[in-house]
């Protein structure tokens, strides 16, 4: 198969702008926001480091997978299973690869929704940090500041227009300058304010509770079938596997690009971050006392505590903040360019209508998000989660990962071997032939047993 793209589709300016929009897609609110209190949830260390197996052994092989495949398919995340799929677009609608696909697509919606609820709590707490408000503790506290902005119906919502109309306005113009170019610069100046918050969280003195949370196992917790499946789900979340995200950005990549080397340096670049953001958190949130495993609001209750701690910290927060929104931007955006390069394609829209029905509808869904955290906080969907976490546990923790065992299926049997090294760049190599055995064997049989572990969730 030769690899012919489809008239007028974009390609990336360069291998170096490819790998930074695959970071910035898999950098995002999952490494912060959602590991920390994932990771607090299910005891610390322990999921930790099931979580990094599961990287290593899991995350990894797909997101090589992905990469492959959109490379090859030069098209969105459901038209490049209609391509590959052994005997092409003859097959009937329905026929399984595609179900991976179509899955993804759901799936980018679906995270995407409450994805720019959280998104635009952040951007709030930048502007409160951009005008003072946050510089000093509120009279009852920031948990209860937090709390009730978050439980009020329609701040919220402006918040979450807000970041939306943004994420809509950069895939709008098209995501080669502006995504190329912002990630360059603001994700090293995250990474290094993580370094330099962690350095000074580690002077709070909950620097030995919080490190021994994190790195410390406390091997019981291993026998709670819980933590698989919240580290399998945590680790597709963070390197946006199984949403399409991957496969669209490969699907933009045209000359012969090593893609080993890229796969590595997105799954090392995402986890370093988590694990940093990790150090940065646990010691202040056992120095201000917090509960680990108090939920979504964990970033936001204690960050806040950590900047009011010591002098110009407020100009920290106001930093914290903004890249912290602008990490959630280049992951939406490449959420949102999940569905749109597949409503191109489907319906032949142009890129702009696409952004804009396809954003606007995402931010329609994302709505009861937002209110389940106030008016409807007494719905409660999936074993006691209210709608905004339903959303994402069925969305990460369900078809993401039954998304990446197809794709592990697709690339390790529906695929020659030999097709698979030379697609893959790793040639007739050891390491491409382990690729294909964890691909064949190893990822399956762990999905597999993890979902049928945990089976009494859901
Ligand atoms: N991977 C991203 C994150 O960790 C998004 C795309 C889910 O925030």
């Amino acid at each position: 198969m030769s690899r012919k793209h489809e008239p007028g589709r974009e390609q990336w300016a360069s291998r170096l702008g490819f790998i930074l929009a695959a970071m910035g897609s898999a950098v995002g609110l999952g490494n912060i926001w959602r590991f920390s209190y994932v990771a607090g949830e299910n005891g610390g260390a322990a999921f930790i480091l099931v979580y990094l197996v599961m990287i290593i052994l899991i995350g990894l092989p797909i997101v090589m997978s992905e990469f492959t495949i959109g490379r090859k398919a030069q098209s969105d995340a459901v038209g490049a299973f209609e391509k590959l799929s052994p005997g092409g677009d003859r097959l009937a609608p329905g026929e399984p690869w595609k179900a991976a696909g179509i899955m993804g697509v759901a799936a980018a919606f679906m995270i995407l929704s409450f994805y720019g609820v959280i998104a635009g709590w952040i951007v709030y707490y930048f502007f409160n940090y951009l005008t003072g408000n946050l510089w000093t503790a509120p009279a009852d506290g920031y948990g209860a500041f937090f709390g009730g902005f978050i439980s009020s119906p329609g701040q919220p919502l402006f918040w979450q227009f807000l970041f939306m109309a943004l994420t809509i306005g950069i895939v709008f113009v098209g995501v080669k300058k502006g995504i190329e170019r912002s990630n360059k610069i603001l994700m090293p100046l995250l990474g290094v304010l993580l370094i330099v918050l962690s350095i000074y969280g580690l002077t709070l003195g909950g620097a030995q509770e919080g490190l021994a949370f994190l790195f410390s196992p406390d091997w019981s917790a291993l026998t709670n079938p819980n933590i698989y499946l919240a580290a399998l789900g945590q680790a597709f979340f963070s390197l946006s596997l199984g949403m399409g995200a991957l496969i669209t950005y490969g699907s933009y990549l045209s000359n012969k690009e090593k893609l080993p080397g890229a796969a590595v340096s997105v799954a090392g670049l995402d986890t370093t971050f988590a694990i940093i953001a990790g150090i940065m958190i646990f010691p202040a949130v056992f120095a201000f006392g917090i509960e680990p495993g108090s939920g979504p609001g964990l970033v936001f209750v204690v960050m806040p505590d950590v900047f009011d701690s010591f002098a110009l910290g407020g100009v920290f927060g106001l930093l914290f903040f903004f890249l912290l929104a602008a990490a959630a931007l280049t992951s939406a955006v490449s959420l949102l360019e999940v569905a749109v390069a597949y409503f191109m394609r489907k319906f032949a829209w142009s890129r702009k209508q696409a952004a804009l029905i396809v954003g606007s509808l995402i931010f329609l869904l994302g709505i009861p998000s937002s209110l389940s955290q106030g008016v409807l906080s007494n719905i409660s969907i999936i074993g006691g989660r209210d709608i905004l976490d339903s959303i994402d546990f069925i969305a990460s923790n369900v078809f993401l990962p039954l998304g990446g065992l197809i794709i592990a299926l697709f690339m390790g049997w529906g695929w020659k071997k030999a097709d698979a090294l030379r697609d893959s760049d790793f040639g007739n190599t050891r390491i491409g032939h382990l690729w294909l055995f964890l691909l064949r064997y190893i990822v399956p049989v762990a999905i597999l047993a993890v979902f049928i572990s945990s089976i009494r969730e859901f």
